[in-house]
């Protein structure tokens, strides 16, 4: 039997970060952790980019983009969708990861999905380092992983 697992190990490539403005409050923080992440695992400030968008909305677009672009290793898609009073929220969120999902499957590249969708702003920075750890860090580990991953596989 033969297993495969990727490591947290920088593989060769770039790494792209598309990182939503909308509540930039919460995703700066999310930008700050896969950044420190990325940084920690050996991936040089040479292969980072970094990519704003106006909202989670515009996030399949520009990943689909760069991923078809054929420069990365891997894609970290970082956002933050909080419940507001209409259900624009839902569609938002449900559009971010469907695309999302669709741009990894579509190019294969990992594309990975670090959309925070949450009821209230205080959720949301509790899960961009607050308190219950930043989902943009877990969102780069992931990344590295399924980097080194594809890489390996047949
Ligand atoms: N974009 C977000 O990233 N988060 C949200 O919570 C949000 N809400 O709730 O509206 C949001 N909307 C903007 C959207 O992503 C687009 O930028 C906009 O609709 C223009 O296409």
């Amino acid at each position: 039997m033969t297993t495969y697992a990727g490591t947290a190990t920088a593989p060769s490539g770039r790494f792209a970060i598309v990182a939503a403005r909308f509540n930039v409050l919460v995703v700066q923080h999310l930008v700050d952790g896969a950044l420190e992440t990325l940084r920690h695992h050996g991936v040089a400030d040479d292969d980072l980019d970094l990519v704003w968008v106006p909202g989670s909305f515009e996030i399949p677009l520009t990943a689909k983009r760069l991923a078809s672009s054929g420069r990365y290793a891997a894609i970290v898609a970082l956002g933050a969708v909080i419940r507001g009073e209409t259900d624009h929220y839902e569609h938002v969120g449900t559009i971010a990861a469907h695309g999302i999902a669709r741009v990894a499957v579509e190019t294969g590249v990992p594309t990975i999905f670090g959309v925070l969708t949450c009821d209230t702003l205080e959720q949301a920075l509790n899960r961009a380092g607050a308190k219950s750890g930043n989902k943009g860090a877990d969102a780069a580990l992931a990344a590295l992983q399924m980097a080194s991953l594809i890489k390996q596989l047949p």
